[in-house]
């Protein structure tokens, strides 16, 4: 039972902060300013973790200490009084779409026991994602015709009516091609690849598969949420240079180039992941003001055996519009 609570109050301290780092964020939607978007996110998540009753360390963060003024990988966070956790952050995936006011930039954390996360370099990662009705029937090492058959297969359903989702990127001109021939259905997003991985694993969504290139860190985090829910993850690291390849030594991958089923990414054990909306996108709304006060819209979720709350819900909460500004809107 101590259990159960020790770990509600994580999940509720973990939607906390990302409520509050979306909120500081605010200010600079469509201001044209990454760089302080980000700032601002990051500051809010650091000085909140740091509140946390946990042994917390960073594990996917903003950089290497010498690289990121804070939140780097290997910092410590929290009182250093609760449960022993590793965390990875992206404070905004979606700078570009911040700075230009578009859709679909969250805020986002994911924790575990200590040692369960990948430490992903900052690199390319290939991905491949489907949800729980799916199950293990992917295989990132054969070709996306066969994963695309297997897929529809296993949901009853004829290849033209398969969604499969793929970031809009020259890179994945072959890709999406693939897709077309087979005559299934390609939706694009323009940016934030977390939440196309994710969105085959939730039920409101209607995409049975996501595949494409995009960011290492994104990869661990989007498959933390995807072991909770049930679905599967496979990845693969893209090394484009010995300065790559030995990065992934120093941070203790042995084998840079096997491919990575979802327990190599994410190993068994408690986990969580928190994550809100900061411009309104196709899974989150983003903040907004309604009546006086700041609205936020998040997606919280905790694998089976670390809550006795739902897997996932999404939460809409209302904020005091006065007192969140006189925190962070300095502008
Ligand atoms: C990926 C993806 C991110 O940026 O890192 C992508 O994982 C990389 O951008 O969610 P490029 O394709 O332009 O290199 C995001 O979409 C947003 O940070
Ligand atoms: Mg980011
Ligand atoms: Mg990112």
């Amino acid at each position: 039972m101590k259990m159960k609570i020790e770990m509600r109050h994580i999940q509720s301290d973990l939607l906390n902060i990302t409520q509050h780092a979306a909120l500081s964020t605010y200010p600079y939607i469509g201001k044209g300013d990454k760089n302080n978007a980000d700032k601002a996110s990051t500051d809010t998540m650091r000085l909140l973790l740091n509140q946390m009753d946990i042994d917390g360390r960073i594990v996917i963060g903003e950089g290497e200490m010498d690289e990121a003024p804070m939140l780097f990988i290997g910092e410590k966070v929290g009182t250093g009084k609760g449960k022993t956790l590793d965390i990875a952050v992206d404070p905004i995936d979606g700078t570009t779409n911040v700075a230009a006011g578009d859709g679909d930039a969250v805020t986002v954390i994911a924790a575990s026991d200590r040692g369960a996360l990948l430490h992903a370099p900052d690199m390319y990662m290939k991905k491949i994602a489907v949800g729980p009705k799916v199950g293990p029937v992917i295989d990132i090492d054969k070709s996306l015709t066969f994963n695309m058959k297997a897929v529809a297969n296993k949901l009853g359903k004829p290849l033209s009516d398969l969604h499969v989702m793929v970031q809009d990127r020259d890179r994945h001109k072959d890709l999406i091609q693939e897709i077309r021939s087979n005559g299934a259905k390609v939706t694009l997003f323009s940016d934030v690849d977390i939440i196309g991985a994710i969105s085959p694993s939730l039920y409101r969504e209607k995409v049975d598969l996501f595949v494409g290139i995009g960011g290492a860190p994104e990869g661990v985090i989007a498959a933390t949420a995807i072991k909770c829910l049930g679905g599967d993850f496979q990845a693969q690291l893209i090394l484009s240079s010995t300065a790559e390849y030995k990065r992934c030594l120093k941070m203790g991958i042995t084998e840079p180039h096997r491919s990575l089923r979802i327990n190599d990414i994410v190993r068994d054990g408690n986990c969580y992941f928190a994550m809100t909306g900061i411009t309104n996108g196709r899974l989150l709304k983003g903040v907004h003001e309604e009546k006086g006060k700041l609205i936020t819209h998040s997606l919280l979720i905790a694998s089976r055996r670390s809550s006795d709350r739902p897997t996932y819900q999404f939460v809409e909460s209302f904020h005091l519009k006065d007192e969140i500004k006189k925190v962070y809107f300095k502008q």
